[in-house]
């Protein structure tokens, strides 16, 4: 088997501080952190900003492009750049982080749908909450679509081949597989493609490996194994590891971080993206997978390089 990629989604838009005093928020904490990563074995880190003011997602392409720069600085970990945006974002301001940036690797919603978190309110009491805007946010998502339609998404590959930004395509479900299938028999997408299958969401499929082994069987039949490389996430614990290590054994890829899942083991907290990391490579080792280093990823990506981005 080809040596492993780790993914790690450094911090996200959906977990709130909340959740875990772990969470990095600053564009310098985000950046030590993409550096710790690396060092633990992870070969892509996949960022969102946050206002450091008050920790809240924020659209601004200066911060991003401040977190981008950091890593490059200090790291050759490959830097994955979310276009999934907040949802009181337009498909236009979201992608605008590919030509400002031209990364080489950016995140590609594959269709519309609930995208909700709202559940995890039941968890807090009003004085639990850390910043003003918290409750509000997950609670909201009760009402929220993800919209990506097909001209969103013609538009978003327009883009992405102007700007060289290879897509990180996230299927959240089976019918995001058939969405890609028909944007390549309209030449719309070329093979070969990177996958990333995004379960336990609530809105998509779920994370039980029947669902992982479906997500791969469809995507063998749509697109021919060899035509696709594909990782997944499993949101929560311990969804993520245990979809990580199917994966492993069945020649995937892998993504970890606080975005999906903030816990080391029942209940601990990790202290760190980085302890995430390590627990995947433990389990890599034991089932005798390889780990990829940002080059290797890149060549197994078919990445444009370090040197051909804008930041
Ligand atoms: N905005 C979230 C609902 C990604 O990074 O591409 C999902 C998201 C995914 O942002
Ligand atoms: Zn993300």
């Amino acid at each position: 088997m080809e040596k492993l990629i780790i993914t790690t989604a450094l911090t996200g838009n959906v977990t709130i501080p909340t959740q875990t005093p772990y969470l990095p928020i600053t564009p310098k904490e985000i950046a030590d952190e993409a550096v710790r990563v690396a060092e633990a074995g992870g070969a892509s880190v996949h960022i969102h900003a946050r206002d450091p003011k008050d920790a809240r997602p924020t659209p601004d392409l200066e911060v991003y492009r401040e977190i981008a720069t950091l890593i490059k600085q200090k790291s050759d970990v490959i830097v994955c750049i979310t276009t999934g945006g907040t949802p009181d974002m337009t498909a236009e301001q979201r992608v605008r982080v590919v030509p400002e940036l031209k990364p080489e690797l950016a995140t590609f919603n594959m269709g519309s749908m609930n995208f909700a978190v709202y559940p995890l309110a039941d968890r807090y009491k009003d004085e639990d909450y850390k910043h003003p805007w918290e409750k509000e946010w997950l609670l909201g998502s009760k009402n929220n679509v993800f919209k990506n339609t097909f001209a969103d998404i013609e538009k978003f590959c327009q883009i992405f081949n102007e700007n060289n930004t290879k897509p990180e395509h996230e299927a959240y479900d089976i019918g995001h597989l058939y969405n890609i299938y028909h944007l390549i028999r309209r030449k719309v997408i070329q093979l070969p493609i990177w996958l990333q299958f995004v379960t336990g969401v609530m809105g998509g499929i779920g994370s039980a490996l029947e669902d992982i082994m479906y997500m791969k069987h469809t995507a063998d039949r749509l697109f021919g194994a060899e035509n696709y490389r594909w990782s997944v996430i499993g949101a929560g614990y311990p969804a993520e590891f245990n979809v990580a290590t199917l994966a492993m054994m069945m020649g995937g890829h892998v993504r970890v971080g606080f975005e999906d899942n903030i816990f080391i083991s029942k209940g601990v907290l990790a202290k760190s993206n980085a302890e995430l990391v390590e627990k995947a490579v433990r389990i890599a080792k034991e089932l005798g997978r390889e780990i990829a280093t940002p080059d290797e990823a890149r060549k197994i990506l078919g990445l444009k390089g370090k040197d051909k981005v804008n930041f």
